[in-house]
């Protein structure tokens, strides 16, 4: 099969059927009517400015039509180059001018359309009996209308052309073009931040950023200065412990959680307000690759989250989360025992669960990835009515700093009149100038008041839309300061430790060794052990200390909380849906495979909607032993085990003969095993899995010649009798993602 096959076809989804369209006919004046006009609406506003220059004249920016892009143009056969050469001076200036300064944060990303749908009637408990109550935003409310979005998924630290799958938290930033404006939903993979206030956001970026002598590391908080930081602000415990999980090693931009991390505010039309945690929830669980197979793929695949979620889209998957939000009033967040304004707190979904509100779904690629993802620009002010801020003082200071930023980015005040960043709405104000100004306004008015114009454009009362900031009551002096209320550092920290399995656990000692074994000053490891994680818990920092030439504390720290408080919904492991839709399983093989073998595993988990991808050791046709061809995907040059879910090696004696003497192949085997992935064997497959010798594992044997096999996600069948029970095995051990009970200790891949 190739890559241009689509190895699955998604169910059509009748409330999903208007998707892409994009035939124009929609009505451009609609408001919030129950259809997906807004859907369309982005789309033909996009379309409008796609150019298609396939097949057409080669023009200069002018217009005139070129007759030599290759060569300039010269005084004489051998003579110097002409200013005069309009072309070249053209090409070359553009050439010269195409880049943009890229972000100062979140550089490294990529994004995909697709659109956000709210539930009817969504379950809200028994507190709230509809979201109308709450909020007035009709994105929100309105289950009949689809509004598009775009979605920008990011690492944060690295430049542009870093690698994808460094240790980092990921930016998960929504903007939602509804019918009353651009509301941008700018947050993370983690739901906690690593300071209290925006003031100290330059340091914590210079601290995380390469160093400013030597300009090392890249995309990577493995080094003195920014653990020297980290070690001073203790406020930033809680983070640390999410970033030293499988959280800041995303298997897939799809397969991950995002939250919009501060307290906001929904409003309602009666000016009433209520805090809300916005979360997103992925209908393919929370999963992550492990630590040595994200350094492998720096270099075997360093675009691996941009081309992955490229890939599955143009596959015809459409990736969908769901949209959860935790409601609570004021009284509700002042019981609490930590302040809902300080962003490095979560709100527990034991104290509130989270309620699915609707759904998004990702179902379009951008054409142009400068003009889309590059200058796609977000900021957390976007707001629309029904949606509000808190006092939270970090996004208080976000507020400043995105709109700053874009002015930096496209040296222009008027960086949202371009197709990604432009409102579906009508806009009407006085700006009229500016760098790159798009739009041409008639008249001559611009300014208010005015009775030349009949003093247009008018402001619109709270009643018939305008935008109202909730009236809060702030009356204080003028401090600064933080609040005694944002000064627990470490309960939530140890709540995180605690809800933790066992390998959970063990990954994070083990990106503390790393991390910290990357730091040269023994004070500041010192510092990291006994004044920030042997206050989460003790036995947590003797495990790191062990590692990492510090001597272990011999007691527990004055500030560590006792409580054995735990939350499962902040273990991975808590959420692995029984899914394997988007998998790339490998089947590797060679000339006489088992014909039966393959065709029937490549159907069953296909139709599980996973998607397999044979693998040999050369391009070009391989004969089964009964006479079928298969067209291998990749071959072993260009293939890697990190870059699947799962490998299987199917029966047949010439193949599984030739598969012994590659040691790619054993590689391959070995490295998904040490990775714990899920590996399947058939017949003489299963030689293969015994050349490798994994460890302490149970093979089928000769002896239970009809018996599927299973021991710690290793399924294989001597016989093959029973290919139902073995498919039905494997695709279980493939859901489960990781099979962490398995010791790879000995493992040398
Ligand atoms: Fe950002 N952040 N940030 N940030 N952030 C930027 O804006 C900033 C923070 C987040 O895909 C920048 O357009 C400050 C929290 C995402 O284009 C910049 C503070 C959260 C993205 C900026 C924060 C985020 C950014 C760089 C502390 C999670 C990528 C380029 C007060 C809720 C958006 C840009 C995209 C980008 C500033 C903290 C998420 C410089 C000052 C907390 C997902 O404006």
């Amino acid at each position: 099969m190739s890559d241009d096959d689509p190895p699955f076809e998604p169910e059509p989804d009748e409330s999903n059927d208007e998707t892409h369209a994009t035939d124009g006919g929609s009505d451009s004046g609609s408001g919030t009517s129950g259809d997906d006009a807004g859907e369309d609406r982005k789309q033909e506003q996009l379309d409008s400015a796609r150019e298609n220059p396939e097949g057409e004249q080669l023009t200069s920016d002018h217009g005139v039509k070129i007759s030599d892009t290759d060569n300039s143009l010269k005084a004489g056969e051998r003579g110097p180059t002409i200013m005069e050469d309009f072309h070249f001076r053209e090409k070359m200036t553009q050439f010269d001018h195409e880049s943009i300064p890229e972000r100062v944060v979140h550089a490294r990303g990529t994004g995909a359309h697709g659109y956000f749908q709210p539930y009817e009637d969504p379950d809200l408990g028994d507190e709230y009996d509809d979201l109308e109550e709450v909020t007035k935003a009709t994105v929100l409310t309105n289950s009949d209308q689809k509004t598009p979005v775009f979605v920008r998924f990011s690492t944060v630290v690295g430049s542009r052309g870093s690698s994808d799958t460094v240790r980092d938290v990921r930016g998960f930033a929504t903007k939602f073009y509804t019918e009353e404006g651009n509301w941008d939903l700018v947050g993370n993979n983690m739901p906690p931040f690593f300071i209290q206030d925006a003031m100290e956001f330059p340091d914590l970026v210079h601290a995380i950023k390469p160093e400013p002598d030597d300009g090392i590391p890249q995309a990577s908080a493995a080094h003195d200065t920014f653990w020297d930081f980290a070690s001073l602000k203790p406020e930033i415990t809680h983070m640390i412990m999410w970033v030293l999980s499988g959280r800041a090693l995303p298997r897939a931009y799809r397969m991950m959680q995002g939250f919009g991390v501060h307290t906001f505010r929904l409003v309602n039309d009666d000016g009433e307000s209520v805090f809300v945690k916005f979360h997103w929830t992925p209908k393919l669980g929370t999963h992550q690759l492990v630590w040595d197979e994200t350094t492998k793929l720096w270099g075997k695949s360093s675009d691996f989250n941009r081309k992955g979620l490229y890939d599955v889209i143009e596959e015809g998957y459409e990736p969908e989360w769901e949209l959860g939000v935790q409601l609570f009033d004021e009284e509700r967040a002042e019981a609490f025992d930590f302040d809902v304004l300080d962003p490095t707190k979560l709100v527990p979904e034991t104290e509130v669960p989270v309620r699915p509100i609707g759904r998004m779904v990702l179902n379009e690629t951008p054409d142009n990835f400068f003009a889309e993802v590059e200058q796609v620009a977000f900021h957390p002010g976007n707001v629309v009515p029904g949606i509000d801020f808190s006092n939270d003082p970090l996004l208080q200071g976000r507020l400043f700093s995105y709109q700053d930023t874009q002015l930096n980015r496209f040296n222009s005040a008027n960086w949202d009149e371009i197709p990604i960043n432009r409102p579906i709405t009508e806009r009407h104000n006085n700006q009229r100038a500016g760098f790159m100004r798009q739009e041409i306004n008639e008249g001559k008015v611009s300014y208010k008041p005015n009775s030349i114009g009949d003093d247009d454009p008018q402001e619109v009362p709270e009643e018939e839309g305008g935008y109202e900031h909730y009236a809060e009551k702030v009356d204080g002096k003028k401090i600064r300061n933080r609040s005694e209320s944002f000064e627990d550092h470490f309960t939530q920290a140890r709540l995180f430790w605690n809800s933790m399995s066992e390998p959970e656990k063990q990954n994070i000692v083990d990106a503390a060794h790393f991390e910290l074994g990357k730091v040269d000053r023994t004070e500041i490891r010192e510092r990291m052990v006994y004044d920030l994680f042997n206050n989460v818990d003790h036995e947590f920092a003797k495990r790191v200390a062990e590692g990492i030439g510090v001597d272990p504390p011999s007691e527990p720290g004055d500030e560590m909380p006792t409580h054995d408080r735990e939350d499962p919904s902040l273990s991975m492991e808590n959420r692995t849906p029984d899914t394997i839709e988007t998998r790339k399983i490998a089947v590797l093989l060679d000339d006489g495979f088992d014909d039966e073998h393959v065709s029937t595993l490549r159907s069953a988990l296909e139709e599980e909607g996973a998607r397999v991808k044979i693998i040999s050791r050369i391009l070009g046709e391989k004969s089964g032993a009964d006479g079928e061809t298969v067209d291998p995907d990749q071959h072993h040059v260009a293939a890697a085990s990190v870059a699947f879910d799962a490998v299987v090696v199917p029966g047949g004696s010439e193949s599984v003969d030739a598969l012994l003497e590659q040691g790619h192949a054993r590689q391959f085997v070995a490295e998904a095993f040490k990775h714990k992935k899920p590996i399947a064997a058939l017949g003489e497959g299963i030689d293969l899995l015994e050349a490798v010798e994994l460890p302490e594992v149970a093979l089928a044997g000769d002896g239970d010649a009809d018996a599927v096999a299973v021991d710690q996600g290793v399924v294989t069948s001597r016989s093959a009798d029973d290919l139902e029970a073995f498919t039905e095995a494997f695709v279980e051990a493939i859901a489960a993602h990781r099979h962490w009970e398995r010791s790879v200790k000995g493992v040398s891949a």
